[in-house]
């Protein structure tokens, strides 16, 4: 039966099981952000990614993605060439989560394999969501080509709430969009070793 054309198409089989991913996401629509956190690491654990090698990491709104993105790697950089004995991650090396009961964890030392960086911007009466739109994917973008880490493109740009939740599988007819991108997070963060 035809599926529909959308999608990444047939799942490509990666072993997740030796990869470090990041996963920043925005507050801003805490009640949408937090299905696609969920989705996401579903789909990193379903991919062999051990939770103790998954760090979660929140910032106030989809603005601020970027520059924590390139932070976080950057750290886990540092951290990767000096003595294991430092934990110079330092708060940033440990998960916070909006999601309940989900367990803290210390990241192991290396750089991250991949970065999903998760927001929802939500149009509103004036341009403001065009900018943060525009400049966010610039950024996101930019970091992925300077470091050389794939940053998976977890932003929603939507018209509506109602779009939206039907992105974060909260309607019927829904999908959880965060399920992709953790899935795309463990073949690019794959690939991306054997590419190294
Ligand atoms: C200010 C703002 C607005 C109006 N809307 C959103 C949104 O829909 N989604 C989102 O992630 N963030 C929003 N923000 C917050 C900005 O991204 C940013 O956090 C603040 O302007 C502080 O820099």
């Amino acid at each position: 039966m035809f599926e529909g054309a959308k999608g990444p198409g047939a799942a490509a089989i990666m072993d997740g099981s030796g990869l470090r991913v990041a996963v920043v996401h925005a507050r801003w629509n805490t009640s949408l952000i937090t299905p696609l956190v969920e989705g996401a690491k579903k789909k990193l654990m379903e991919g062999g990614v051990k939770e103790s090698n998954i760090v979660v990491q929140s910032v106030p709104g989809s603005w601020e993605l970027p520059v924590a993105c390139q932070r976080l790697f950057a750290a886990s950089q540092v951290q990767a060439s000096s003595a294991p004995s430092g934990d110079l991650l330092g708060e940033l090396g440990r998960s916070t989560t909006l999601i309940p009961g989900g367990p803290p964890s210390t990241a192991s030392a290396g750089p991250f394999d991949s970065i999903i960086a998760i927001g929802v911007l939500i149009k509103g009466d004036t341009v403001h969501f065009e900018h943060i739109a525009e400049s966010v994917s610039r950024g996101l973008m930019r970091i992925q080509l300077d470091f050389g880490v794939p940053v998976i493109f977890g932003l929603l740009t939507v018209l509506n709430e109602d779009q939206a939740k039907k992105r974060a599988g909260l309607t019927p007819d829904g999908h959880n969009h965060g399920e992709d991108w953790g899935s795309a997070a463990v073949e690019m963060g794959a690939k991306r070793k054997l590419w190294a």
